[in-house]
């Protein structure tokens, strides 16, 4: 364990400073306490079955309210942003919807990296310092994290907004064995009286303010669902080929405060807007191609295939979105 006599404020100013300098766009820090509230809305969660086949977060619900149990050493929690948001891709007639997170390289990929980067210069200043790099797939309540952090405040959509960047945010940690002072968690919800992502959501997902049925999802059924579709599954996915990004596209934050991101990796390839023909063309070894480095391997071929099979192109009088 590193020496609890390290000089906190110069050891936070390092690490802010790298950090930006890896391309994060906000910094904050956290002391590791058991997350007693979140933890009991995760199990109120789990117990209505709102994950749905997503049983990797049930079988480690302990350690994501208690980070104490997954990295017994921590003493600090540094949370990290990094903005993705680019301007959409013109569409095609006939293209199906893309969600923006996925539009460029896989950020758990790039973001790990960085992340590793972080702790390696960290540790060439003070090697005392041991620390645990985690991105969405580590059992941590990111968006928990990230508001005791400072960074900003969990929506009634459930993400976290920041006031700088909006939601259009990764998030992602690196735990330290080393007590540094925390920052001002974020107390405020900016939300207000707004109900815009609770009335734009096309499938009822969020039927409560800042509760998530995952099962009703978009998102959850493109991406983390492994089953065909029922028909009243297909039905819910719309124009949406991967992902969703309705209850962000319509919230007043990333409206005004939305912006492209600096990344040249996030960048959108050119298939986000591919058209339902030229998806259904795809044979396996060209997907695997064409997915080389992207987060969208995830629901892999078949997956994909079961998407193209269900979404509708929606014509509009603009076009077709
Ligand atoms: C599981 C998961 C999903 C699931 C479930 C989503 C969800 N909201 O939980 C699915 C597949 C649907 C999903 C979708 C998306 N995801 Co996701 N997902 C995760 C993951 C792995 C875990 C989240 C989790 O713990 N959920 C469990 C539930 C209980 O948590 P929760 O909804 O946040 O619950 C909190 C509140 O809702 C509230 N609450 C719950 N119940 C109650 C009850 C009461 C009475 C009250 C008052 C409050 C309350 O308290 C809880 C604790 O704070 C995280 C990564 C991570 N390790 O954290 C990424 C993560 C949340 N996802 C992310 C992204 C980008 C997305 C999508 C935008 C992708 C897309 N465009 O398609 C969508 C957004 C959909 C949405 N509206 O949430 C980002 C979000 C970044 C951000 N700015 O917040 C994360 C952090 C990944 C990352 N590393 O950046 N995701
Ligand atoms: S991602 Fe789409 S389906 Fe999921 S809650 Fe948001 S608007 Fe609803
Ligand atoms: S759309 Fe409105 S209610 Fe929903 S997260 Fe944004 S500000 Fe909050």
């Amino acid at each position: 364990m590193a020496g609890a006599a390290e000089p906190g404020t110069a050891l936070k100013k390092f690490i802010t400073g790298r950090a930006r300098k890896l391309g994060f766009d906000k910094v904050g820090f956290a002391a590791p306490a058991a997350l007693t509230r979140e933890g009991a809305h995760l199990a109120g969660f789990l117990a209505e079955q709102r994950h749905g086949n997503m049983a990797w977060l049930a079988s480690r619900s302990a350690e994501r309210s208690d980070l104490q149990t997954y990295w017994p050493p921590v003493q600090t929690v540094v949370a990290l942003a990094m903005n993705y948001h680019t301007p959409a891709p013109a569409t095609a007639a006939g293209s199906l919807r893309w969600s923006n997170y996925a539009w460029g390289d896989d950020y758990h990929r790039l973001i790990k990296k960085r992340l590793k980067a972080l702790l390696l210069a960290l540790q060439e200043a003070y090697p005392n310092v041991s620390g645990r790099v985690c991105v969405d797939t580590s059992p941590v309540m990111e968006k928990v994290w990230a508001q005791r952090a400072g960074l900003g405040w969990q929506g009634k959509h459930t993400n976290l907004i920041s006031r700088d960047y909006g939601s259009w945010l990764f998030l992602s940690e690196l735990l330290l064995d080393v007590a540094l002072p925390p920052d001002p968690p974020f107390e405020e919800d900016l939300c207000g009286s707004c109900t815009a992502c609770l009335e734009a959501c096309p499938t009822g997902a969020l039927d409560e303010a800042y509760r998530i049925d995952a099962r009703k999802c978009i998102s959850y059924l493109t991406i983390e669902h492994r089953e065909p579709f029922s028909a009243a599954q297909a039905d819910m996915l719309g124009g949406w080929l991967y992902g969703c990004d309705i209850c962000q596209e319509v919230c007043p934050w990333n409206e005004r405060f939305g912006r492209p991101t600096a990344e040249a990796a996030f960048q959108p390839r050119p298939f986000v807007n591919w058209s339902r023909q030229q998806w259904a063309a795809l044979t396996e070894e060209a997907w695997d191609h064409l997915l080389r480095g992207s987060a969208a391997r995830r629901p892999g071929y078949r997956g994909l295939m079961r998407n193209v099979a269900a979404a509708k192109q929606v014509d509009t009088p603009e076009g077709t979105v």
